[in-house]
């Protein structure tokens, strides 16, 4: 795994490294100061701790929900929203088996014939996962609770933390056009990676 992200790495770095420096020059020990005031702390944290999986994720973000080579708010908060709907759909699927007569709602009875069928380990994850779904613990699962769990989990996993720091890359936009490109990013985090 960590032959390939060098290896990608190395190759996007490659490709942009030129258009990064010509914009090096200009970048004054001034704007550096201020991109990294800007950065909230664990941005800061993350960035001091592990550069490449910084410019990894940026590129990713870009590459991925971005337009023409560059990345806005809008790229961000899909992005954002997607990776929510993902644990969202995956918690909400959790339970799709168990429901033995097709009625949308999960009994303990029905969760105690699919648990019987799975290993140990599993089986203590999907009690754990149904106890806690249950909100109203009347030992009946259904779709609102269901869902409300798994909203209540993707906001857990893709937490305002995580936001504010996806959402913080921004902050190393350079000539103010509200949007990151590839080469701004390499830029600002070569020069930040010097002062950190
Ligand atoms: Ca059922
Ligand atoms: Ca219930
Ligand atoms: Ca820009």
């Amino acid at each position: 795994m960590r032959s390939l992200r060098l290896l990608f790495l190395s190759l996007f770095v490659t490709m942009y490294a030129p258009m990064a420096m010509a914009q090096q020059t200009s970048l004054s020990s001034q704007v550096v100061q201020d991109m990294l005031d800007a950065l909230p702390g664990p941005s800061i944290k993350r960035l001091t701790k592990d550069p490449a999986r910084f410019i990894e994720e940026g590129t990713m973000l870009i590459l991925g929900y971005g337009q023409d080579g560059s990345i806005g708010v809008q790229g961000i908060e899909n992005y954002i929203a997607l990776k929510r709907a993902k644990v969202r759909a995956r918690e909400i699927r959790r339970f799709d088996l168990a429901d033995l007569n097709g009625d949308g709602q999960i009994t303990r009875a029905e969760l105690d014939v699919l648990m019987a069928t799975e290993r140990a380990s599993a089986r203590g994850r999907l009690l754990i996962g149904f106890t806690k779904s249950d909100l109203n613990e009347d030992g009946i699962l259904t779709d609102v609770e269901r869902r409300a769990y798994g909203e209540a989990k993707a906001l857990e996993e893709v937490d305002e933390d995580e936001e504010e720091i996806l959402k913080s890359i921004l902050k190393l936009d350079q000539d103010d056009d509200g949007r990151l490109s590839i080469p701004e990013m390499i830029v600002a985090l070569e020069m930040l990676e010097q002062k950190v």
